[in-house]
């Protein structure tokens, strides 16, 4: 087990869920809370409301290179996943909030501040989701800055240990002013996770001449292999420039992961944790053992000492 510190929260290990995956209904995040290796829980992000998201087919996980879904924010409610799913100092809870409106996030985020235990809970903004019909906040630098503003001025100071689900960005110039954004607010926010999935993805059912998921007219977010070059620079870029401005943020990698090379890359970038997302959603919780075991061996091969 390779133990880690996120805001004031400790993981007994590094490696954990991507929200979205394996966590909407409490069994899931209860089979996720019982594997070893998993080392903490994410829930699905939540709405005020139970949400039923977008019609199906919705999700395509066949193919080998990648994932595509448009599942619009399916969920129970965030008081579904506060209430059953409850963090221990052993393994800790990341609440992922997404929500329709600033509004929504903010009541949603005062809330949870106040009940939740700060020793065994996490707050993770998820203001990124590509298939809500219009760009999240997290998207474009001043949308980002007015949401954090309003949020901030709302919930005030944030009880639980505070991150940011963000979008991958493509530009230098993009992760210049997100950093800015996040160096302005940073006394609020312990860690960012990089990325959500690439938005704007498309396939075909050949079969049947039409998209391969119905929604949004067949467009929707990548993950899975595909993308780990694109979470990589992210994590990267970010850890990058974090580092040479004083920013004490941590950031976490997502997207792509499915050995223990994987992970190892993503140190290499500066992530101080990872996600696993599609691969999860394609093969269980057994993954976290297998990609656990991968990573041991490099870190024994390499004789590096985890800190
Ligand atoms: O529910 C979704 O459609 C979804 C969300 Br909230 C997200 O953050 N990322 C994603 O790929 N799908």
């Amino acid at each position: 087990m390779y133990p880690v510190k996120i805001g004031i929260l400790k993981l007994p290990h590094f490696i954990y869920n991507a929200s979205g995956i394996w966590d909407t209904t409490v069994s899931q995040c209860l089979e996720l809370f019982d594997t070893k290796y998993c080392g903490a829980v994410v829930t699905k992000s939540a709405t005020l409301h139970e949400n039923s998201g977008n019609k199906y087919p919705k999700y395509h996980f066949a193919c080998d290179h990648y994932s595509i879904n448009s599942n619009g924010l399916e969920n129970k409610g965030y008081q579904y996943y506060v209430r059953s799913v409850r963090g221990t100092l052993e393994k800790p809870v990341f609440y992922s909030i997404g929500g329709f409106s600033n509004a929504d996030r903010a009541e949603m985020i005062a809330m949870c501040s106040k009940i939740l235990d700060p020793m065994c809970s996490a707050i993770e903004l998820n203001m990124s989701c590509p298939n809500l019909g219009c760009v999240g906040p997290a998207y474009e630098p001043h949308l980002l800055d007015v949401a954090l503003e309003d949020l901030f001025q709302v919930v005030g100071s944030i009880q639980v240990t505070f991150g940011l689900k963000l979008p991958p960005y493509y530009l230098i110039q993009q992760f210049e002013d997100i950093a800015s954004v996040l160096q302005k607010h940073m006394h609020h926010i312990d860690y960012i996770t990089c990325i959500n999935s690439i938005p704007n993805g498309m396939d075909y059912d050949v079969d049947n001449d039409r998209p391969i998921i119905a929604p949004n007219d067949g467009y929707g977010g990548i993950g899975g292999p595909a993308t780990l070059p694109i979470g990589l620079s992210n994590v990267s870029r970010f850890a990058k420039i974090f580092k040479e401005r004083g920013i004490d943020i941590k950031v976490i990698g997502c997207g792509g992961i499915s050995s223990g090379s994987d992970v190892y890359k993503y140190l290499l970038a500066g992530a101080a944790a990872v996600q696993v997302g599609t691969h999860l959603w394609k093969n269980g919780v057994t993954v976290f053992e297998e990609i656990s075991i991968e990573f041991d061996k490099i870190m024994k091969r390499k004789g590096i000492q985890w800190i």
